[in-house]
């Protein structure tokens, strides 16, 4: 070996241990999780704080998103030979314990002819969405897009012979939302994939599965050719892993699969469960070490408090389902949507709000109606969600919730005062004047001192399910 290559070696050494002890000290910041990787060795490699803040800007921004669960599973619908179940649609095939050759049946049956990709997109965006991430294939590794590695798809399984992906990528460019993409690393069809369970028939779905000898290398290749069709011929802004709690996915594989997926695609946002990161349904990721990914997914639950500098996204349902059950009634009302895409912006995070289509291609009636509420709201008041940071009181407020811009707060009001008089707590600045955001022309009178300030807002609460109040303090 050369000297001078040598010494080259010891330094790019020395500098991947000083990477790891900044790292480990700013364990709670969001940063990229590629340190410690050789410079150069793919383009998602070397990124700065800056280069990362860039990448992640218009998430940051969107603040809300709709998630797609479709699939197979829309066919049974959450039945299958006359037996419920209170659990999740798409995951009938673990719980009716189907195996792969009569769950495959469901393919001919599925039709989508009342699809309509402007209609989906439509919804979203009156609802005030900025993106949607839409089930490539979920654990039941059936592809609702066409896929060139597997006959398992909607081009060649199904009667339908037609891509509906495609339609709504191109649909929601058109119409200025983000396209993104879920896809599962659990596979519950992969021919190398087998279940180990006492009552469970080897081919079924279930909660952990296990790889024949050669089979997981086999798999990650097929995973990999199906991730270069989705970002070559869909252009996804996110990719949105799930199912990475098996035994044979280990966070080395995760680190190597976010590399792939950038390295296609540069600027591409990944979530947490690409690898070994998250932290249960909790959803954010461990700090013991670095894990790949670029933001927490917390699933039907909402941090308690946001965490400063960690990006995080909220996935929920809007009824007890993600893919389509007929019977499941349980809706959330338009007020608990609306106020938990508020308290998710409070605490800096984003809400990535599910509807689960019929195998026909609707998107139920109750999920479209709601979301009509939620655009309404979003509509007059959206200046106070989308590009907001999380709330800046130290302690959350009494009466709703607080978010912020550099030059100003809004207070979203759940619980109006009786009195019309709003105590809000100080922090730290002095409010040049305040207004309804209803109705900006009307300056509410403002008294302060070192306790806080008192807004005198109307004695009537202008929208009962969050009244949105300025209050402008310069930067
Ligand atoms: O796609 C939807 C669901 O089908 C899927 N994620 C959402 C977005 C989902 N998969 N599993 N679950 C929901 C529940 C699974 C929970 C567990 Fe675990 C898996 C419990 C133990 C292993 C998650 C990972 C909690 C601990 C580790």
């Amino acid at each position: 070996m050369k000297k001078g290559l040598k010494a080259t070696l010891i330094w790019v050494a020395l500098m991947s241990v000083v990477s790891v002890a900044i790292s480990a000290r700013s364990s709670t910041i969001a940063r990229p999780r590629l340190s410690l990787d050789h410079k150069g060795a793919n383009s998602a490699a070397a990124e700065t704080t800056g280069e990362r803040d860039q990448r992640m800007k218009w998430w940051r921004e969107a603040r809300f998103g709709m998630f797609i669960h479709w699939g197979l599973y829309a066919v049974p619908a959450g039945e299958y030979k006359g037996q419920r179940s209170t659990r999740i649609g798409e995951w009938i095939m673990e719980w009716a314990n189907i195996p792969r050759a009569e769950y495959e049946k469901f393919a001919p049956q599925f039709n989508p002819v009342k699809f309509d990709a402007a209609e989906w997109v439509r919804i979203a965006k009156n609802a005030g969405m900025k993106y949607i991430v839409i089930t490539s294939k979920h654990h039941d590794g059936f592809a609702i897009y066409d896929s060139q590695v597997s006959r398992y798809d909607i081009i060649d399984a199904t009667p339908y012979h037609r891509d509906p992906i495609k339609a709504l990528a191109v649909e929601a460019k058109k119409q200025g939302l983000k396209f993104c993409f879920y896809y599962s690393i659990v596979d519950w069809h992969y021919p190398a994939a087998y279940v180990d369970a006492p009552g469970k028939d080897p081919t079924a779905g279930n909660r952990t599965t296990k790889m024949k000898p050669g089979g997981k290398e086999e798999y990650v290749k097929y995973m990999k050719a199906q991730l270069r069709e989705l970002i070559t011929t869909y252009d996804p802004a996110v990719l949105w892993f799930d199912g990475e709690w098996q035994d044979w996915w280990t966070e080395e594989d995760g680190q190597d699969l976010y590399k792939y997926v950038r390295g296609l695609k540069p600027n591409i946002i990944i979530n947490n469960r690409v690898g070994k990161g998250r932290q249960g349904m909790q959803g954010m990721s461990k700090t013991d070490r670095e894990y790949s990914g670029d933001f927490g997914t917390p699933e039907q639950q909402i941090p308690a408090n946001g965490l400063p500098g960690v990006d995080w996204e909220s996935c929920m349902t809007m009824n007890t389902t993600w893919g389509y059950k007929f019977y499941d009634d349980q809706w959330k009302s338009s007020q608990t949507l609306i106020r938990n895409l508020i308290d998710i912006a409070s605490k800096g995070g984003n809400y990535l709000l599910n509807v689960g289509p019929t195998a026909e291609g609707l998107i139920p009636q109750p999920s479209v109606e709601r979301l009509g509420d939620v655009g309404r709201w979003m509509k007059a008041n959206g200046e106070a969600i989308y590009a907001t940071t999380a709330s800046p009181f130290s302690t959350q407020l009494t009466f709703g919730r607080a978010t912020s811009k550099a030059d100003r707060v809004f207070l979203e009001v759940f619980d109006w005062p009786a009195d019309g008089k709003l105590r809000v707590p100080t922090w730290g600045k002095t409010v040049k004047k305040a207004y309804l955001l209803s109705d900006r022309k009307a300056a509410l009178k403002v008294s302060q001192d070192s306790e806080g300030v008192t807004v005198q807002v109307p004695l009537k609460m202008p929208d009962a399910v969050a009244t949105v109040i300025v209050l402008e303090t310069g930067k």
